[in-house]
C-alpha cells in the first residue's frame, strides 16, 4: 500500500499490510509510463520533465512538503552497528546492500537535521565511482525527493571527489551533499562502500550530527522515499519530477574554476612543459581519473602519459587505492627506478589524499604540509597575505609546529579526521592543515584536498624554477625537503599499521595501555628515553567547545620523541591498530638517515611497551609509511 502525501492532510499512517519493500520500490516491476522517461539523446544541458502523479495545491506553509510527487512510506526496523567511523559509515559492500541498510541511515540522517537545512534545499551528491555507487545514488535520490529536498547536484555518472563535493558546496550554496566513497579502502563485490555527509560549509559532519544520526538508526520505523524513476545520470542536465528537480553537472568545472583562482596556473604550466622537467600522476583508477587529464593535461600542459590509471573503475582495477609505499607500489617503483621523472604523485580512491615523491626520493605527508606552509606566501596566490593559522592531527609529527613558531602563527592540535579542523577554518583561525596520513589542505574548502597538495608542491617547484635558464640544473624535491630539514631541523616519523587484526585483542591492547598511562608518572624511564608525560589525548574545540575524548594513547618523552597507539575508525572489518613514532633530529649531518634505522630504538620501546605481539598475535605491520 503506498500513499501520497497533501498539504493539509493529516499525517499518514503507517500502511499495514501487504508491506511494500523498499527494493520493489526502488526499483518498480513495471517500468514508467513512456512519457515520464528522461530522453537519453540529449547531448547538453537541458530541461527534462517528468509528468506529475499528484498536484498539490500551492503551499500556505513556509515549510512545504514535496509537491506534485507521490512519497511512499516503507516500514523499516533498526539496523545495529551503524555508526560512523572517523569519515563517514563504512561496511562491506554486501552490507549495505542488504535490505533498507543504506536507506535506514540516509533516512536516520534527514531524522538528524533541522527541517530548514534541507526542506525544498539544495544537495550535492557524488563519489569515487567505485562498486554500487550508481545503486545507491538512486536510493539516496529518492529519500531525499522523499524527505523534501528540493533539488540535487550529481555529479555526472555519479563521479564527483570529496574535495570537488566540498567546492561545489560552497560554490552553489547548497545545504550539504553525499560522497558515496569508503575512500582509500579497496572496492568491488568482494570489498568495501562508504557514505559520508558534509555540511553547507563543504566540511564534514560533526559528531554531534553523526551521533545523532547513530542515535535515529537505532530507533528508525519509517523510510520516506519518493515514487519516481531511476534518474538518468550520464548525460548533463536537469530532469524535473514534480517541484523536485536533479541536476546532472560536470564533476570538474566547479572545482577546476577554485584551483584556477588558489594557484598561478602560468606559472606552474611553465614548469610542466620545460623539457628537463618530467612529471607523473597516478590516479590508482580511482576518482582523481577524471581530473587529471582535464587539468594536468589540458590546462597546464603535462604530457598525456605522464596520467597513469586514469579511468575510474568499479573495482579500481583490483588495486587498494591508497597511496602509499606499499600499495601504490607501481609509482613507487617508478620513481625509485632508472631514469627516474622529477615529480611523481598519486592520490586515493575518492581523491583527498595525495603523496608526493621526488626523484628517488618520498616525502613524508607530515613533512610536506610544513613544506607547504613554509612556502605558501611566496609561491600560492591565494596565501600571498600570508596564512591565519597552520593546524596538524594529533598524530601528525611536529614539523608543522616549527613552521608555525618561525611564521608566528596560531596553531592547533586536533584528534585523527578532517573533521576537527572545519569550526577552525569557518571561524578564520586555520589556512593550512595537514594528517599524516597523506590528507594536506587549506581552507580553499573544508576536505583535504589531493590535486590541490600537487598543484601545491608544483607551485613550490615551479617558483623556485623559474629564473632557471635551459640546461641549468633544476631545484628538485628533495633539494627542497633537506632545505627544510636544514632550516628547521627534521622530524623523523613513521606509522606503522597492523590491518585487520582480531577485535578483541586490539581492544585489550588498547585498554592495557590506558590502564599503564593512568598509572604512568613523568620522570619515569623508558629503556634511554625519560618520559614528560603519557595520556589518552583529548581535544576541547576552542570555536563551539565540544570535547572528543580518546583520541589516542600518547607516550611524550623529554626529548620531544612520541609514541602513539590508536585504533583506526575507517575499517570494515576487525580492528587495525596504528602505531605513530617520531623522533626530532637537529643535527643536519644526520638528516640523511634512513628513517627506519634512524627511529629504529623508539620503534622497538613502541612494541615492547604495548605487548603488541601478545595481544594481536603480529609479528609484522601491514603497512610502514
Ligand atoms: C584514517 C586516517 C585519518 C583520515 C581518515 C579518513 O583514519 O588515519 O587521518 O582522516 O582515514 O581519510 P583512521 O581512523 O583509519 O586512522 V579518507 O581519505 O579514508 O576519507
Ligand atoms: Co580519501
Amino acid at each position: 500500500m503506498t500513499f501520497s502525501l497533501r498539504l493539509n492532510a493529516p499525517p499518514p499512517l503507517l500502511p499495514r499490510s501487504p508491506t511494500p519493500r523498499l527494493n520493489k520500490l526502488l526499483h518498480p516491476s513495471t517500468p514508467p509510463p513512456l512519457s515520464s522517461l528522461s530522453p537519453h539523446l540529449l547531448t547538453g544541458p537541458a530541461l527534462r520533465t517528468h509528468s506529475s502523479i499528484v498536484r498539490a495545491s500551492s503551499s500556505p506553509a513556509a515549510i512545504a512538503e514535496p509537491e506534485g510527487i507521490k512519497i511512499n512510506s516503507v516500514p523499516t526496523t533498526p539496523i545495529e552497528g551503524q555508526k560512523t567511523g572517523t569519515s563517514g559509515l563504512r561496511k562491506k559492500v554486501k552490507v549495505f546492500m542488504q535490505e533498507n541498510y543504506l536507506a535506514n541511515w540516509i533516512q536516520a540522517l534527514f531524522n538528524s537535521l533541522a527541517p530548514e537545512d534541507y526542506k525544498n534545499g539544495l544537495l550535492v551528491l557524488g563519489g569515487d565511482g567505485r562498486y554500487f555507487n550508481k545503486e545507491a545514488a538512486q536510493i539516496i535520490i529518492k529519500i531525499a525527493a522523499g524527505n523534501g529536498v528540493g533539488k540535487i547536484l550529481v555529479g555526472q555518472d555519479g563521479i564527483m571527489s570529496t574535495p570537488a563535493v566540498s567546492a561545489v558546496i560552497r560554490n552553489r550554496k547548497a545545504n550539504g551533499g553525499f560522497i558515496m566513497s569508503a575512500s582509500h579502502n579497496p572496492g568491488g563485490p568482494e570489498y568495501d562502500w562508504g557514505i559520508k555527509f558534509n555540511y553547507s560549509s563543504g566540511q564534514p559532519a560533526p559528531e554531534s550530527i553523526t551521533d545523532k544520526i547513530y542515535g535515529n538508526t537505532l530507533s528508525i520505523s519509517e523510510i520516506k522515499i519518493a515514487d519516481i524513476p531511476d534518474v538518468n545520470l550520464s548525460l548533463p542536465g536537469i530532469t524535473k519530477y514534480g517541484n523536485f528537480s536533479v541536476e546532472v553537472i560536470d564533476p570538474v568545472s566547479d572545482y577546476l574554476e577554485l584551483m584556477k583562482s588558489v594557484f598561478d596556473f602560468p606559472l606552474i604550466k611553465n614548469l610542466l612543459s620545460r623539457p628537463d622537467f618530467r612529471f607523473v600522476f597516478d590516479a590508482m583508477h580511482a576518482v582523481t581519473g577524471a581530473y587529471a587529464k582535464p587539468i594536468f593535461v589540458d590546462k597546464l600542459g603535462a604530457s598525456p602519459d605522464s596520467i597513469s590509471n586514469g579511468v575510474p573503475l568499479e573495482d579500481f582495477g583490483h588495486g587498494h587505492p591508497d597511496p602509499n609505499l606499499t600499495y601504490a607500489k607501481d609509482l613507487v617503483n617508478i620513481m625509485y627506478g632508472n631514469n627516474a621523472p622529477d615529480f611523481g604523485a598519486a592520490s586515493d580512491g575518492d581523491g583527498d589524499r595525495n603523496m608526493i615523491l621526488g626523484k628517488g626520493f618520498f616525502v613524508t605527508p607530515s613533512d610536506s604540509v610544513a613544506i607547504i606552509a613554509a612556502n605558501a606566501q611566496a609561491a600560492i596566490p591565494y596565501f600571498q597575505g600570508g596564512p591565519k593559522g597552520l593546524a596538524r592531527s594529533m598524530p601528525t609529527s611536529g614539523s608543522l609546529d616549527r613552521v608555525t613558531q618561525k611564521l608566528n602563527l596560531p596553531f592547533f592540535e586536533v584528534p585523527t579526521g578532517w573533521k576537527f579542523f572545519g569550526n577552525l577554518m569557518d571561524a578564520g583561525k586555520l589556512s593550512i592543515c595537514g594528517e599524516e596520513s597523506f590528507g594536506t589542505g587549506s581552507d580553499h574548502i573544508r576536505e583535504k584536498d589531493g590535486i590541490w597538495a600537487v598543484l601545491a608542491w608544483l607551485s613550490i617547484l615551479a617558483f623556485r624554477n623559474k629564473d632557471k635558464k635551459p640546461g641549468e640544473k633544476l631545484v628538485s624535491v628533495s633539494d627542497v625537503v633537506k632545505e627544510h630539514w636544514a632550516t628547521y631541523g627534521r622530524n623523523f616519523f613513521s606509522r606503522y599499521d597492523y590491518e585487520e587484526c582480531e577485535s578483541e585483542g586490539a581492544n585489550k591492547m588498547i585498554d592495557y595501555l590506558r590502564d599503564l598511562v593512568s598509572k604512568s608518572k613523568a620522570g619515569e624511564k623508558y629503556g634511554s628515553y625519560v618520559l614528560q608525560f603519557a595520556d589518552d589525548f583529548t581535544y576541547t574545540d576552542p570555536v563551539d567547545g565540544s570535547v572528543a575524548s580518546k583520541q589516542g594513547v600518547r607516550f611524550v618523552f623529554t626529548d620531544g620523541s612520541r609514541i602513539i597507539y590508536r585504533l583506526s575508525g575507517t575499517g570494515s572489518a576487525g580492528a587495525t591498530v596504528r602505531i605513530y613514532i617520531e623522533q626530532f633530529e637537529p643535527d643536519v649531518s644526520k638528516h640523511d638517515m634512513d628513517a627506519q634505522i634512524a627511529l629504529k630504538p623508539l620503534i622497538d620501546l613502541a612494541l615492547s611497551i604495548s605487548k603488541l605481539k601478545d595481544f594481536t598475535g603480529r609479528e609484522k605491520p601491514t603497512v610502514i609509511t
